[in-house]
């Protein structure tokens, strides 16, 4: 066998010391440091032991020099092994080793839906429960699906730039606004299909008003539209009594007032009872000709019905909440109660 030259043997320990210095610097936990001792240390495998072998293949004349460098490598391995795992046994170096698995486990706080939300989502299982699909409309509308088609003449004062979030954009020479009310979700419907129609539509409409217990410049409504040959007064009225029982409970009173709006002939508004006191939740009536006239129906031919409520307003008389401003305070105190 040819002589290994002193030079070469050395070169090779210093591979073996650079490797053993960057796995224990690497070493997190007593496994980890074991495993670097099998590896460098080990009575059979070990690094050491294969340089130990080595070692009497060096060219004679140097091999004392050699056996003085492996046992200062040999030496030099022993002590960093133990300060490593002196290291490790005085800090609990893994998450896995810190955690004691008797101790009971940390809750995780739990949210839920905001009660408007629940709202929403009750009114439409209620009213797919009645036939009715449940739709969704833009809050950025036209002035031809918010006043114009619904007969909203120009000079009505629903449409006073008072009485509305105008927007700078403009559609041509339209400025749009922030839907006043969901009865545009009427319009689209209309005009995209063709009766018989039973939609439900929910969502935030705008209103410049100043808030108080049973105002917010935003809020929700609840638009029903159904559009069906022999449609009548009747149908409507069972359709919100059935809708009020089903969410309020079976003992609620509901109350239809004669009343105007320019999209609806005959119109009602419709009152609850609640402490007591009747309290206005929407409008509702028959869809107006001129409406079905507008979307391209004859209005010899279908006859439809049409509500809008507010969410707020029933949510509110449903849990007893007396101020809707509560809704949107943003206090976990009371939200936490739903
Ligand atoms: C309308 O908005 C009609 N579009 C309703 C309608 C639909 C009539 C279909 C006929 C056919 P009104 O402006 O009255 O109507 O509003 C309806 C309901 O929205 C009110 O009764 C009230 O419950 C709620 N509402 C109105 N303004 C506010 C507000 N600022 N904050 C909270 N709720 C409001």
């Amino acid at each position: 066998m040819e002589a290994v030259p002193l030079d070469a043997f050395l070169a090779e320990m210093a591979r073996c010391r650079a490797d053993a210095e960057a796995m224990l610097a690497a070493a997190a936990d007593g496994a980890a440091v074991e495993r670097a001792r099998v590896e460098f240390l080990g009575a059979r495998n070990g690094r050491l032991k294969g340089i130990q072998k080595g070692l009497g293949t060096v060219e004679p004349a140097a091999r004392r020099d050699a056996g003085r460098h492996f046992n200062d490598l040999k030496d030099w391995l022993t002590v960093a092994i133990a300060a490593a795992q002196d290291r490790v046994a005085a800090a609990p170096a893994t998450a896995e080793a810190a955690i004691d698995v008797t101790l009971p486990g940390t809750p995780v706080p739990l949210g839920h839906l905001h009660p408007i939300t629940q709202t929403i989502r009750r009114v439409q299982e209620i009213m797919s429960r009645l036939g009715f699909e449940s739709v969704d409309g833009p809050e950025v509308e036209d002035q031809w699906h918010n006043f114009d088609a619904l007969a909203i003449s120009p000079e009505h004062p629903a449409r006073d730039p008072l009485d509305n979030f105008f927007l700078q954009v403009a559609r041509g020479n339209d400025p749009l606004l922030l839907r006043s009310q969901t009865s545009t979700v009427q319009i689209r419907v209309m005009e995209r299909r063709r009766p018989p129609l039973r939609i439900v539509s929910l969502g935030r409409v705008y209103r410049p008003d100043t808030a108080d217990a049973t105002h917010y410049p935003m809020f929700h409504q609840v638009e029903g539209l159904l559009v069906e040959p022999g449609t009548t007064m009747a149908h409507l009225k069972t359709t919100l009594r059935l809708l009020a029982s089903s969410f309020l409970g079976a003992g609620v009173r509901v109350r239809f007032r004669p009343a105007f709006f320019p999209f609806t002939e005959p119109s009602v508004e419709v009152d609850m009872e609640w402490g007591g006191r009747w309290v206005e939740m929407g409008g509702a009536g028959m869809v107006d000709p001129a409406v079905l006239t507008a979307v391209g129906l004859d209005p010899d031919a279908v006859s439809g019905f049409a509500f809008g409520l507010g969410v707020e307003r029933i949510a509110a008389r449903r849990h007893g909440v007396a101020d809707i401003r509560d809704f949107y305070r943003n206090d976990v105190r009371f939200l936490r109660q739903f």
